[in-house]
């Protein structure tokens, strides 16, 4: 065993206590008698602590150039290229993901923060003319200020990353509140933040629980931007909460993924795309498949195609190269996705494999699901409509593509979305008609890029979009100014016409 991690926050520039003596732990999944790390129990006091460091270091770091800003990214980047491995093997570890993936976690922070770190020096705006003579006019970012950002634990370095490097290059300062489940992949990421050199109140870190530090941080009068990826239950509350104290509010919540499967496809193709989709990452992505819509002409087949490799992928821990598909994060959800099975059952799917709490051997230390398909899902059975979060597929039938992209949309959600087809025509229609921020023509609904836009329409978001350069609407305001050189007073909406 190793000994765990003592984790503590970290406010201007110093790692310190929280103020109550209570702590937590978070586990290794793969094995739940393994402690991976203890972490504090932040209240609103550390909050308070943590937002008022933020504020005092806002105001020096939003006159720093945004291309010196910039330097600090590259510098992460480079350290997160130096620690990879080091935070792959915790990730593994506390979170489940197998190492492969764990690494591929990091490479995702590594490619945010160069992406990012160029950034610094484009930060656009537009000039555009004037209805004046001798006026200029011109658009210019401008920082938001203190921004919170709560993460989740299933990509507990690439999104933190995600929020807290474009947050960064624009000016803002931050307070990260990460999952209760990954402390430690929090500390270790923060500490090279910290190894970054940042000056005093830029980069600050509060564990703790959700209903309670991450709560006050929302609340908090001195926020001015909430960042949430997580459950679309908590989400709601984030919103209202932001709504109401007037914060700005970007959010990032449930999927009820699909790829759909034609009858011309390339079935190979589409079923590699199917299981790395479905149960990579032990299906616990938000981007994750969780319906297959598949042309009757093929169904039959792919499904036989798709138990048989099913049957071949192995469960285990992360740092075990042999394993395919790790634990589920905890104790939770992995009963919550054991009913889906009991509530599938209830609803006449048939399980077609899987569909049980994996417990031999070593297995039966730690959370892991058996990966399932649910065969004969009607779209409206629960199963095809709500977000399950862990390595089960649901696969409904269908009889045409207008009847497949009909079923793709018909959820509240609007993530991610693929479409495995021969025919350019349909790729075209499909890229045009399914409503979701994502498709993915012959490629799996995983594996979005940090370059390009991330997030959702209906459901699954509030209509920003994190990455790529879309982005910079989240952590900037934009200031519209007018430069008026002709030395005399000119008046707007006036008009002489007759
Ligand atoms: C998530 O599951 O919240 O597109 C993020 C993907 C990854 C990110 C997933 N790049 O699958």
């Amino acid at each position: 065993m190793i000994t765990p991690l003592t984790c503590r926050n970290y406010i201007a520039a110093e790692w310190v206590n929280a103020a109550c003596v209570d702590t937590l732990e978070s586990r290794n999944p793969a094995d739940s008698r393994e402690v991976v790390a203890t972490f504090p129990r932040s209240a609103a006091v550390d909050v308070d602590n943590a937002v008022a460091a933020a504020r005092k270091g806002y105001r020096s770091w939003r006159l720093v150039p945004a291309p010196a800003r910039a330097e600090y990214i590259h510098k992460v980047g480079e350290l997160l290229q130096k620690y990879k491995e080091e935070l792959a093997q915790i990730m593994s570890r506390e979170m489940g993901k197998p190492l492969t993936e764990a690494r591929g976690d990091v490479q995702e922070g590594i490619d945010c923060a160069f992406y990012n770190a160029g950034e610094g020096r484009r930060l656009f705006g537009q000039t555009t003319p004037s209805e004046m003579p001798n006026k200029f006019a011109m658009t210019v970012r401008t920082p938001v200020g203190v921004c919170a950002l709560i993460t989740p634990w299933n990509f507990p370095v690439a999104i933190p990353c995600w929020k807290m490097m474009p947050a960064l290059v624009c000016g803002n300062t931050v307070i990260l509140k990460p999952a209760e489940d990954t402390p430690a992949c929090a500390t270790k990421l923060i500490e090279i933040f910290a190894e970054a050199g940042f000056p005093e109140g830029v980069v600050n870190l509060v564990h703790g629980v959700g209903q309670e530090a991450g709560k006050a941080l929302v609340e908090h009068p001195d926020v001015d931007l909430v960042s949430f990826t997580g459950s679309s239950e908590t989400g709601a509350f984030v919103a209202s909460t932001c709504g109401r104290t007037h914060k700005r509010v970007c959010l990032e919540m449930g999927g009820k993924n699909a790829q759909i499967v034609m009858e011309d496809a390339d079935l190979e193709l589409a079923l590699e795309g199917a299981v790395w989709g479905a149960f990579g990452t032990t299906g616990q992505r938000c981007t994750a498949t969780s319906r297959l819509i598949l042309h009757r002409d093929i169904k039959e087949k792919f499904t036989a195609m798709l138990k048989e490799r099913t049957s071949k992928l192995r469960l285990g821990a992360g740092i075990d190269p042999n394993t395919d598909i790790g634990p589920i994060i905890n104790e939770t959800q992995l009963q919550r996705v054991r009913k889906y099975l009991d509530i599938a059952r209830e609803e006449g799917a048939k399980v077609l494999i899987g569909g049980e709490i994996a417990t031999e051997g070593e297995l039966q230390h730690g959370y892991f699901f058996q990966p399932t398909i649910l065969d004969q899902v009607t779209p409206k059975m629960r199963v095809a409509c709500e977000e399950i979060f862990g390595p089960v597929v649901a696969v409904i039938e269908v009889s045409s593509f207008e009847e497949a992209i009909a079923i793709l949309n018909n959820t509240p959600y609007g993530l991610s979305s693929s479409i495995y087809t021969r025919d350019v025509n349909r790729a075209f229609a499909a890229m045009r008609d399914i409503e979701a921020g994502i498709t993915y023509i012959n490629g799996p609904t995983i594996g979005a890029e940090v370059h390009l836009p991330f997030g959702g329409v209906k459901q699954t978001g509030n209509g920003h979009r994190e990455a790529g350069s879309a982005v910079l609407d989240v952590f900037t305001e934009w200031k519209t100014v007018y430069v008026d050189f002709s030395g005399s007073l000119q008046r707007a909406q006036i008009d002489n016409r007759s």
